[in-house]
């Protein structure tokens, strides 16, 4: 009797928990590098300044150094 409604229910869960893992990814402020890890932000200021400050080094990438920051119009 209730069976199909149990079975929607869990849909909606797993529904539920796929959109509550999107929202655990950082989004940086602005002026700060997202890493390429997607889990680190740090300061632009530590850009491209010889010491590595993304877990996988991706701020001091030649791709990273090469072109500008990327920047959300205001
Ligand atoms: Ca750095």
């Amino acid at each position: 009797m209730s069976l199909l409604e149990e079975s929607s229910c869990q849909n909606h869960n797993a529904w539920a928990a796929s959109v509550s893992a999107s929202f655990e990814a950082i989004l940086c402020d602005i002026g700060e590098f997202h890493c390429h890890d997607q889990k680190t932000c740090i300061p632009e200021a530590w850009l491209c300044d010889g010491e590595p400050d993304c877990p996988d080094d991706s701020d001091e990438t030649d791709q990273t150094c090469k072109s500008p920051i990327p920047s959300i119009p205001l």
